[in-house]
């Protein structure tokens, strides 16, 4: 903790990369903590619902379970995202690198979020681009429908979909730029996005996980621990 705060203190271009356990103290359960949607039983496993290849065969069932496991509305910030916030306020931070789709942290101010899998927040018509808030897809039933007839879909990149690339472009210099990459809440196995860590020059990766990572060993310095209980010290 006390390298860490010094690290913290010494850096004015941190950035953060984080992932679903940036959430999870706000009461949005991950993918794979043991209470994670990944060790829910369901008729298939979620890699597969959540898939462009299962969107397009079965849009009710997708619809279904998107909107009760994946649409966290009603959710608030927790001390993490606020931290993040004030940081870069201060000018500390240049930016957050996100794998989340909660839109949590700009709803606690912080401004420069790279968004990698998009975001539940913005929905588009699929044949004529209108957009939908994400009440729009809460609120009807069965597969949302734009008044041109189209599917209305959420702008979240599902598995075999492709990241926005200039999302990923953006993200990339900020971690080349970087003074301090602070990776945290993040198991660091979907790719590409977990690849993006190895873009950093610098010598100070710090990584914040209750569980291991595959990333373990390529950082200076860990900290197996909750996000809440490190940044309510930082
Ligand atoms: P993951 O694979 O579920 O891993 C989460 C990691 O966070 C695990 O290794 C946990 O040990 C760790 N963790 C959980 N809670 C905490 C905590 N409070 N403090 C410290 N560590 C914690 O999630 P990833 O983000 O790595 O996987 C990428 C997927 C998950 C992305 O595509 C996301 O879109 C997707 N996802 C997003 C959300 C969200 O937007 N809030 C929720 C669930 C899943």
């Amino acid at each position: 903790m006390e390298t860490l705060k010094r690290w913290i203190a010494e850096s004015n271009r941190i950035v953060f990369f984080g992932g679903a356990g940036v959430s999870t103290e706000s009461g949005i359960p991950d993918f794979r903590s043991v209470d994670g949607l990944y060790n829910q039983k369901f008729e298939y496993p979620p890699e597969t619902i959540i898939s462009h290849s299962f969107f397009r065969r079965d849009p009710e069932y997708f619809f279904r379970f998107y909107r009760e496991k994946m649409l966290p509305l009603g959710f608030e910030p927790n001390i993490t995202h606020k931290k993040l916030a004030q940081w870069e306020a201060e000018g500390k931070l240049s930016a957050v690198v996100t794998q989340n789709i909660d839109g949590l942290h700009q709803k606690a101010g912080s401004k420069r979020v790279y968004e990698l899998h998009g975001s539940v927040l913005r929905n588009y018509c699929t044949r004529c681009h209108q957009f939908y808030p994400a009440e729009f897809i809460r609120d009807c039933p069965g597969v949302p429908k734009c008044a041109c007839g189209g599917i209305v879909k959420p702008d979240v990149v599902l598995y075999e979909e492709s990241l926005d690339a200039e999302t990923l472009e953006k993200s990339i210099e900020a971690i080349q730029a970087a003074d301090l990459l602070l990776v945290a809440g993040t198991s660091l196995t979907v790719y590409p996005a977990a690849g993006l860590i190895r873009y950093y020059r610098g010598d100070r990766l710090v990584l914040i996980n209750r569980d291991e990572t595959p990333y373990d060993g390529y950082a200076n310095l860990v900290l197996h621990q909750s996000l809440g209980s490190v940044f309510s010290q930082l």
